[in-house]
């Protein structure tokens, strides 16, 4: 895959948009069935408290954002979730965890959460933020499929949104997943206050990770009353749009998600995004600590537009989302 320049990324953005869609949906076509979506179910395991002062996040213990600390679910409650997501129709499931990394008392548990989510014939995700050596190891031992850990934003960016950590930081620990044997799954975050010149520092850098992640979620920024970023004016519709069919061109065969901010995108947005490329979603009713679509509306708009959930063969939805539309 020839790596592009952040220049050469922005010239994608600038195209007419009629241009720029029909470009990228022709490259999703050429490597993806352009009607099956990849649905993942997201559970967060540890909330709040966080050491990081990521100026998005609600989690983070420097704002008051009203969320509630909540430790490490127990082995049982990850489980029953799990099962629950697959019986809805997820492939695979993603744990989320609000530290800066785990320490070894931490990671043991999950290792089990792995194995036990693995053995429901769930594909298995984890972000437990940064990594060391043998910890990669360890999930990597444990059958963990992938390993969400995001670039979040252009390097040049980065710090002005997070301070306790650097940009390359993310990109070490990548590394150390990526030698472990471990999926990627690496995007960013849009609407942060952050230029189109950002925004194509963003795509050009993961467009530049060797492999390229197999999974990349773009993020649309959920402003949480309380953070950093939590009154700043929402990124114009189409520019997000752009943003979906140039991550499409850069990384031509990673899924790409439509991840944080469905809740608040029009289904004709939504459906524009599936055509600019993306064909990953989080289905289920929450995010991390805020709400997503529920699954209902998410099972309508896949009968309205023809999609159905890309198959693993090891998941079969049993209720929810069908194979066929309507
Ligand atoms: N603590 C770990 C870390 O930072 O990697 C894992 C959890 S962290 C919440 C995972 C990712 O969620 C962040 O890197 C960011 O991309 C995304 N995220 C967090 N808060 C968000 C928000 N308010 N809007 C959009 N995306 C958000
Ligand atoms: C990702 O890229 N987005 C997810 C997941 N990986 C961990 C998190 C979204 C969080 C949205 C805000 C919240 O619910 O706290
Ligand atoms: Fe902590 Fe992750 Fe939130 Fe940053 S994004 S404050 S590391 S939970």
């Amino acid at each position: 895959m020839p790596v592009l320049t952040v220049n050469q990324v922005e010239t994608l953005f600038d195209l007419p948009f009629n241009d720029l869609l029909y470009r990228a949906h022709v490259v999703h076509r050429q490597n993806f069935d352009p009607n099956a979506v990849q649905v993942s179910t997201l559970l967060s395991i540890k909330t709040g408290g966080c050491s990081e002062d990521c100026g998005y996040c609600s989690q983070s213990a420097r704002y008051h954002t009203g969320v509630d600390n909540q430790a490490l679910l127990s082995l049982a409650e990850v489980t029953e979730a799990a099962r629950a997501a697959k019986e809805r129709g997820a492939t695979r499931f993603c744990m989320g965890a609000a530290w800066r990394g785990p320490k070894q008392r931490d990671l043991e548990p999950v290792l089990d959460m792995v194995r036990a989510v693995r053995s429901l014939g769930l594909e298995t995700c984890v972000t437990l933020g940064m990594l060391r050596e043998d910890q990669a190891q360890q999930l990597a031992q444990a059958g963990l499929d992938y390993y969400n850990h995001n670039i979040d934003t252009a390097p040049e960016f980065y710090a002005q949104v997070v301070r306790t950590h650097r940009w390359q930081d993310r990109i070490d620990t990548l590394r150390l997943v990526r030698e472990a044997g471990i999926k990627v799954c690496s995007g960013g975050i849009v609407g942060m206050g952050e230029r189109r010149s950002d925004r194509a520092g963003l795509i050009a850098q993961l467009a530049a990770l060797d492999p390229q992640p197999e999974s990349v979620p773009i993020n649309l920024l959920v402003r949480i009353p309380g953070t950093p970023l939590g009154d700043l004016p929402a990124l114009d519709p189409i520019e997000f749009v752009r943003t979906i069919a140039v991550t499409r061109l850069a990384v031509a065969r990673s899924f790409i998600r439509l991840s944080a901010g469905r809740r608040d995108m029009p289904e004709a947005l939504q459906a524009m995004c599936f055509f600019a490329g993306a064909n990953s979603i989080f289905y289920g009713d929450r995010l991390l600590t805020t709400p997503n679509p529920g699954t209902d509306q998410d099972e309508a708009l896949f009968d309205k537009l023809g999609l159905h959930p890309l198959m693993s063969d090891t998941a079969e939805p049993q209720d929810g989302l069908h194979r066929t539309g309507s």
